[in-house]
């Protein structure tokens, strides 16, 4: 078995995000936050312009552009690790692509925008599809499933037909079961109990649980102190079948990891073998 678990680090470049919004938006401090992701052994940072925190209002494309295109620049110019760009939209994709991005990360799944599709096939760039129910501003107003893992997993396998038929090549599509994006406490566990299920659909699964709200109703902690909860899920999640660890807290998460893969005979770090 080799699968590296890989670590992508959050650059919020927003007012509002749940947990770090306004500490990054002047684009110095975005880029220098990056630059320590990185050290702390983020392969990939993934920037974004636009809130999707519950009840978040759209941002416009000029003022999402504004903020991310500027760190994606610099950020990419550095070669320290992959960008992706976490957008909804086709022009702050386009022009985040130009600026050196490699990876559209959609939690809309090419759904609010269908051209990201023909976008990213063009490009050559990879792309993340994640489950969310609705949008943002209404996600969380009583979400129901018959079978949550089973209407996330055929949500997926239908969005990953979609861009497949758009040109994107399979071997670069990733999904996302969208933990927090429409689901109850119960509807996130279950989907990390059986994260094996849309693993098995067989693309690389990402998730992102970073202290996000389910954990502090379980811990009673607020959002600034979810880090052992966070690591707690996504050890779990690499268990199960996850490979990319969307996380504001890299150095951590990624150390918790490295033990978990060598504990179940994935991965051994170089200094170790
Ligand atoms: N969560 C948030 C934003 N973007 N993208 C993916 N692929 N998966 C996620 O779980 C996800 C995401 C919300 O968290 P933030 O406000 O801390 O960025």
């Amino acid at each position: 078995m080799s699968r590296a678990p890989i670590v992508m680090g959050i650059v919020n470049v927003t007012p509002d995000s749940f947990s770090d919004g306004g500490l990054y938006l002047d684009a110095d401090a975005a880029v220098a936050h990056g630059r320590r992701l990185a050290a702390d052994g983020a392969k990939i940072l993934d920037i974004g312009g636009e809130s999707t925190r519950p009840g978040a209002e759209p941002v416009p494309a000029e003022e999402e552009l504004r903020r991310v295109v500027p760190v994606i620049e610099r950020l990419a110019a550095t070669g320290e690790a992959r960008i992706s760009v976490d957008t909804t939209k086709l022009e702050v994709a386009r022009s985040a692509l130009a600026a050196g991005a490699t990876i559209v990360n959609d939690v809309s799944a090419f759904r609010f925008s269908p051209d990201l599709g023909g976008l990213v096939a063009e490009s050559g760039a990879a792309c993340c599809l994640m489950h969310m129910l609705g949008e943002p501003r209404t996600m969380q107003d009583a979400p129901r499933y018959d079978d949550v893992v089973a209407d996330v997993r055929r949500f997926l396998e239908e969005r990953l037909a979609f861009a497949v038929g758009e040109g994107v090549a399979e071997e670069r599509i990733w999904l996302d079961p969208g933990i927090g994006f429409g689901k109850t406490v119960e509807h996130n566990l279950e989907l990390l109990r059986r994260l094996d299920e849309i693993a098995a659909i067989g693309r690389p699964v990402v998730v992102g649980t970073s202290r996000k709200a389910f954990l502090g109703k379980l811990t009673g902690r607020p959002e600034g102190d979810r880090l052992a909860a966070t690591v707690a899920t996504n050890v779990m999640a690499f268990e199960r079948g996850a490979s990319i660890f969307r996380v504001h807290d890299v150095a951590p998460v990624a150390d918790a990891l490295e033990v978990a893969a060598a504990t179940v005979g994935a991965h051994l770090p170089a200094e170790a073998e």
